[in-house]
């Protein structure tokens, strides 16, 4: 299917192909006879990127000349993926370019695959950012994405013998043709050294300077992001850290040749690796140098801009939004702050008043291990005029709650901002609370708990403060790129409305019931299927079915997303197809995908097993090819992209009250996958979109699993009771899948029998009666297309345009 364009075809092809020849030769240095895909590749994105700058300017332009308020995204993160696909389509100039490369006889689909997966980000939080930059631009948001340039994003995975390896991903070998260097643009940026107190020049009581021992440069790097229809281009800068002094001279001279470069090797050391860590922790002091590295950069680049227009930053609230992408920038309070009293001479009230006006933040995860917290001395010994700010800070919150007298001892210690249970530590989650007028859950369900959980103190101190804002995905990526194929159909259908307003997809539910467009519907999803097959035979070489029912689970490794329940019900089927062989089994695939934290040794061992298991089951000629487990490695954006639009099943199967929302559910259902899934994070929002009938929910809700742990949860007791799991681990931890380790997996299961902290035995008969209630929908194909249609038609909701419209309009007051 070709591309979806967001204009008809507006270019001249020949023309097009004059200027490849020109940038090949004048920009990238090459003659057509000699130049390499890389070249074409740069070429190519070179062409697109000139059409950007134009859009670019106006857009700054405008949004300068008019004064209109700018929204400022920092985020430790930004999962992009590739990017030429996204300009193309988003310019309408796809197909052209398309032609004009093949007059050089350069494929275009072979250039787009050398792009690399820009995966500056973990996960759901790092692609999150990603879709919300694209939409921004979309709606003509004026808004700047910050975060920091890591010259190795998330490691490359391989799997060796069954065990994930991590090798440095090395995404800027061959450039960045994207990326603007702004040298002139540096900040420098301190660390550690101490603070004095000297009498302000205004004669007004005491100004504190801060002089730090260590000095960096942030440059920033900046990409332009399109938006449909190119209706505007904003800026995504990412901060790389430079040395002040690349050489010390003296020390060069006396001989230390390696001495000498030591400014350099640290500044590199600062932003060169991406914490490969999410929802684990991952406190090290490099981290919160990251931190506050790109944080400070960013506020120092805020301010000039505001003070380039207005007189001073009284206004600063009026015209700026800092939002917060979780806490990882949050120490961005405390440098606004610093800015305000140390730099412009303001009073702490005033300076607190406008810093409080000016950030949102939003959590994304409720798990205690993964909410930030530094060690005191750390955080005074690197950045010690901060900690100064934030015991500041802490006093005037602190007296504001004990004069209420609304609150006890207990309440009080959990409203502080120094956790003081045992070794003294800032809490990150309170700074970023107490210093935002918005904070922002991700599901109805995620903002719900977090006011009865983590901030439930803070909710009743400020109890208008937080509001959710449900998770979108931007559907140019996530369905008309991706999803080709569906997309033309659509458009054959019912029309183009829908390419500018997502929920008129709903007119597909009129034909929901209609046999031909069901038929179409299929081999939609079938062509898809075999892409996916052929990828799996060219990587993996293992053969699948494409008419077997393709059930996906992507997604990172871990404990509380539950792929060990998804492998031990594999291992349960696996044992009653070799039982019972005469019954009507249906040919399944469970495909898995997705990293470990390196740090995570269960997670990984999750995969491990998940390797072994395929191993067994895919060579056993008893299952006659019924079930087959396959683990794709290297899971990314590029990957998720051939994946998603070929799933029938997407399993979003985490512990109740664990996933803050989860995106992945809502890509799958665009893409017409069924979901089966418990009632957590946005699956709750899912299932009220789709119908009740068109999604297998199943399992213990978030508030049964809270009474369970309340109460004395044994699962070994349900283990007894239930043949199929007790098979099914016994079969596990005694090594019927690593009889070369047979010990392999035993502390892997004997820790369900025993805490069973992700409640996988309490749901696990639930979620395998749900997996044959998915086997009988299956045998009904009319049945099974009308409910994937149905999930199609009626997701719009989910489109990061619906979510950063409410972003707009609510939080950040800027017109859409
Ligand atoms: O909000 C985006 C995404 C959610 O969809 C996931 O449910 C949630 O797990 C993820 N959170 C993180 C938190 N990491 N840290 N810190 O990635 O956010």
């Amino acid at each position: 299917s070709p591309a979806v364009e967001a204009a008809p075809r507006q270019f001249v092809v020949s023309d097009l192909a004059d200027e490849l020849i020109e940038c090949l030769k004048y920009r990238v240095g090459k003659e057509p006879s000699v130049a390499t895909r890389h070249d074409w590749l740069s070429a190519a994105i070179k062409v697109v990127r000139d059409r950007l700058i134009d859009r670019w300017i106006e857009s700054t332009r405008r949004a300068y000349e008019n004064g209109d308020k700018r929204v400022y995204y920092l985020s430790m993160e930004f999962l992009i993926g590739r990017l030429m696909r996204d300009a193309f389509s988003n310019l309408g100039m796809m197909e052209d370019m398309r032609e004009a490369l093949a007059a050089h006889d350069v494929d275009i689909d072979l250039i787009a695959a050398l792009e690399p997966d820009a995966a500056l980000g973990n996960g759901g939080l790092g692609r999150l950012a990603a879709c919300f930059m694209e939409s921004m631009a979309s709606l003509d948001i004026p808004a700047h994405g910050y975060g920091i340039r890591y010259v190795h994003g998330l490691f490359r995975q391989e799997i060796h013998d069954g065990y994930q390896v991590e090798l440095p991903e090395t995404w800027l070998d061959h450039g960045n043709p994207w990326e603007f260097e702004r040298r002139e643009g540096a900040y420098e940026i301190g660390f550690g050294g101490s603070v004095r107190s000297v009498a302000s020049q205004e004669g007004r009581g005491e100004r504190q300077i801060w002089k730090p021992t260590e000095r960096f440069l942030a440059v920033p790097f900046d990409t332009p992001i399109a938006g449909w229809r190119g209706k505007r281009v904003n800026s995504l800068r990412l901060w790389s850290a430079m040395p002040v002094d690349p050489i010390l001279l003296d020390a060069f001279n006396a001989g230390d040749h390696i001495g000498a470069l030591r400014e350099s090797n640290k500044a590199e050391a600062l932003t060169r690796v991406l914490y490969p860590a999410d929802s684990h922790p991952a406190g090290q002091e490099l981290r919160l140098r990251q931190e506050y590295f790109f944080s400070a950069a960013s506020v120092q680049d805020i301010v000039r801009r505001h003070l380039s227009k207005y007189p001073d930053l009284h206004s600063l609230p009026d015209k700026v939004t800092i939002h917060l992408n979780d806490t990882h920038p949050a120490i961005a309070v405390a440098e606004l702050m610093r800015l305000l009293m140390d730099v412009h001479g303001h009073g702490f009230d005033s300076a607190w008043a406008i810093a409080k006006q000016t950030f949102a933040y939003t959590n994304h995860t409720l798990l205690p291990e993964a909410l930030e917290s530094w060690p005191v001395p750390l955080f005074e010994r690197l950045l010690p005029r901060h900690m100064q700010i934030i015991y500041a800070i802490n006093a005037e919150v602190l007296l504001e709650v004990r004069s209420s007298g609304r609150f006890n001892d207990d309440e009080i210690r959990e409203i502080s901002l120094i956790y003081e249970g045992g070794e003294r530590r800032v809490r990150m989650g309170n700074l970023a609370f107490v210093g935002a007028f918005s904070v922002n859950g991700v599901s109805a369900l995620h903002t719900d708990l977090m006011k009865q959980t983590v901030f439930s103190d803070l909710h009743k101190l400020y109890p208008d403060r937080i509001n959710n804002k449900t998770n979108g995905i931007t559907q140019r990526r996530w369905l008309f790129q991706c999803n080709p194929r569906l997309t033309t159909l659509i458009r054959d259908t019912i029309g183009d409305r829908f390419l500018d307003d997502i929920e008129a997809l709903s007119e597909l539910d009129a034909y929901a019931e209609d046999h031909e467009f069901q038929q179409q519907f299929s081999a939609v999803k079938r062509a898809n299927k075999e892409q996916l097959v052929k990828v799996v035979s060219e990587r993996l070489g293992v053969r699948l079915d494409p008419t077997a029912l393709f059930d996906v689970q992507i997604k990172r490794i871990h404990e509380y997303k539950r792929q060990l329940l998804n492998i031990i019900e594999a291992v349960s089927l696996y044992d009653q197809i070799r039982s019972h062989p005469e019954r009507d089994w249906l040919p399944r695939v469970k495909f898995f995908a997705g990293k470990a934290a390196p740090s995570y040794h269960n997670a990984k061992l999750i995969i491990k097993l998940a390797n072994d298991v395929a191993r067994v089951i895919n060579s056993d000629p008893s299952v006659r090819g019924l079930l087959k487990v396959v683990f794709i490695p290297n899971y990314n954006v590029s990957t998720a992209e051939i994946m998603i639009p070929a799933a029938d099943l997407s399993e979003q199967i985490s512990t109740a009250g664990l996933e803050a929302s989860g995106t992945g559910n809502m890509k799958f259902a665009l893409n017409g996958a069924l979901t089966i899934g418990t009632l957590d994070g946005a699956n709750v929002e899912l299932r009220e979109h789709v119908g009740d009938e068109n999604i297998v929910i199943f399992g213990l809700t978030a508030q049964e699993v809270a009474q369970w742990k309340a109460q004395d949860y044994r699962p070994g007791e349900i283990i007894e009771r239930s043949a199929e799991l007790k098979q099914a681990l016994e079969a596990i931890g005694t090594g019927v899948f690593s009889p070369d380790d047979p010990g392999r997996y035993g502390e892997l299961i004997s820790g369900i029998y025993k805490q069973d902290t992700f409640m996988v035995a309490a749901d696990f008969d639930a979620y395998s009666s749900a997996q044959r209630h998915v086997d009988e929908l299956w045998r009904t194909p009319a049945r099974w297309h009308r409910m994937a249609i149905h999930n199609t038609a009626r997701v719009g909701w989910f489109s990061s345009d619906r979510t950063i419209r409410q972003y707009a309009s609510e939080i950040w007051r800027v017109p859409v």
